[in-house]
């Protein structure tokens, strides 16, 4: 692929953002975007200033490859193509079953399997192959995720080694764990090494980038600056960017007559009634059995507010064929069912929990955070969480109203906790009774601390905006000039 630009940025990420399937005549054809954390994040970006290389997301025989590639292309996306096996243990079985829950410290059911590993290694070399057939000196890579930690040093050493003009950036969209917990899998050191050919490594936290620098010296026992890893004669550096959203994309959704209908029939359906929302992927990181049964005690602890609150509880299914996530499906579908049946009221109609399990389009989406009194984020341990500060720019529109705008519940293990700790109330999601409290806090707070909070939240989440946060990486990025023997930070 061309690129009219003198030098190019290619972001990797595993996934491409366009969905693509067969219509009836068996042609290939997008399928729109996808959603989700990456998606949402890159829309900081603009889309015609870099090439974006991922996985089709789908297993496409050899004879349509160039047909898929030449769809994509148009849309600025390079494919790489996996075999089914490769695609599914590189996916579900390495990166979703064994990085993902050690990552987020739930190492108890993980399987470390061999097979699973040696398919992350081969997507990886899939990935390495394709930047290579579009890369030209000069060009910018900038790779995202757990899913492709082996890729800068396969760039690295496949991509005229010799060239000081290879940039590489790496972003960890998840949290990075302690080292303890990092030492569990069996391929640290591979995965390490992997990552430290990156020029600049970038993580959403402090925290993060410190357990990261604190593994690189208890696992391959190599000297580290506060600003990174010194590998050989050169420095990794390592960042804290932490991720934003587009607050405009919001506002101007907000604005249109779609959303503004919405709002009037959410508010008529949920009249006389406080309404706190969840809407997370389901995934057991976002902590809502926890979630559930904090609000189960909120319901038992303050009787006088039966009838008067409703959780709406949003679901996107999410890995849907891993086992874990299936369970986790059913044991919130108990919950709900447990605290309806408690608390419900047949008469008067009133279920204090209703739960989607589907996504819900952009217009919805903004209603609801529009509507919503309060957003509750009980993350058990979570990257960043964009969904707060979704929550926080569409109550913006609410503050000179005379109710005033909604109270951010926030979880002190999502990383967005670290920003938002001055206008947000932070539980500790494993704190039952501590959730049932911060509900009540929050469905009583007046109308004045509502706004002073709110107002520290908003002037957060539209200065540190996806843009900025893009804009700040690459332009790290650029700047890195590879450092000359004997002139390392001391
Ligand atoms: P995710 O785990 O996907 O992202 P999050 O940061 O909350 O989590 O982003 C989710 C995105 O999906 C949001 O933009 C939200 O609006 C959207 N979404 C959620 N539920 C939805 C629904 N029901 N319908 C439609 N859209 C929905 C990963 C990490 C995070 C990190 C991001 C970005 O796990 O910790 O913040 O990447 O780095």
């Amino acid at each position: 692929m061309n690129s009219p630009l003198s030098s190019k940025l290619i972001v990797a990420s595993n996934r491409l953002p366009i969905n693509i399937s067969r219509d009836k005549e068996g042609r290939w054809v997008s399928g729109g975007m996808s959603s989700g954390g990456l998606v949402a994040a890159l829309s900081g970006i603009p889309r015609d200033s870099f090439i974006w290389l991922g996985w089709a997301g789908c297993v496409v025989p050899p004879h349509d490859e160039p047909e898929v590639t030449s769809l994509l292309e148009a849309e600025g996306c390079v494919p790489v193509f996996l075999s089914d096996k490769i695609a599914k243990d590189h996916y579900n079985g390495f990166s979703n079953g064994i990085l993902w829950p050690l990552f987020h410290y739930q190492t108890e059911d993980i399987e470390f399997n061999d097979e699973y590993y040696s398919a992350y290694s081969s997507a990886n070399q899939a990935f390495a192959d394709a930047i290579e057939r579009i890369y030209e000196p000069g060009d910018l890579i900038w790779i995202h995720d757990m899913h492709l930690m082996l890729l800068p040093r396969m760039l690295r050493k496949q991509l005229h080694p010799a060239d000081a003009k290879l940039h590489i950036g790496f972003f960890l969209h998840i949290p990075f764990p302690t080292s303890e917990v990092f030492h569990v899998l069996p391929w640290k050191r591979e995965l390490l090494r992997g990552v430290l050919d990156s020029d600049l490594i970038g993580f959403h936290t402090y925290d993060y980038a410190s357990h990261f620098l604190r593994t690189c010296t208890h696992v391959l026992g190599m000297e580290t600056r506060p600003q990174g890893v010194l590998v050989q004669d050169r420095l990794a550096a390592v960042g804290v960017f932490p991720i934003g959203i587009e607050p405009h994309k919001f506002e101007e959704k907000l604005e249109t007559v779609q959303v503004q209908d919405r709002i009037k029939e959410l508010e008529v359906t949920f009249a006389g009634k406080k309404l706190i929302i969840g809407i997370d992927r389901l995934d057991y990181i976002k902590g809502i059995p926890h979630r559930l049964l904090g609000y189960e005690a909120f319901l038992r602890d303050n009787p006088e507010s039966r009838g008067k609150v409703v959780l709406l509880q949003v679901a996107v299914p999410s890995r849907t064929d891993v086992p874990e996530y299936k369970k986790l499906k059913r044991e919130i579908e108990q919950l709900v069912g447990r605290i309806n049946g408690t608390y419900g009221n047949l008469l008067e109609n009133y279920a204090p929990v209703q739960y989607l399990f589907r996504s819900i389009d952009f217009s919805e989406l903004t209603a609801l955070y529009t509507v919503a009194d309060v957003c509750f984020v009980t993350s058990l341990r979570d990257g960043m969480n964009l969904v707060s500060l979704e929550y926080i720019v569409c109550q913006g529109a609410k503050v000179n109203a005379k109710d005033g705008p909604g109270v951010l519940i926030l979880s002190e293990f999502a990383g967005a906790s670290g920003s938002l700790i001055a206008g947000s109330i932070v539980v500790n999601p494993w704190n039952t009774d501590a959730l049932s409290d911060a509900v009540r806090v929050a469905l009583s707070m007046d109308v004045e601390g509502r706004r002073s909070k709110h107002d520290l939240l908003y002037k957060y989440a539209t200065k540190y905006t996806a843009s900025f946060w893009g804009a700040s990486f690459i332009g790290e990025l650029r700047k890195f000039m590879p450092l000359q023997p004997g002139s390392l930070p001391t």
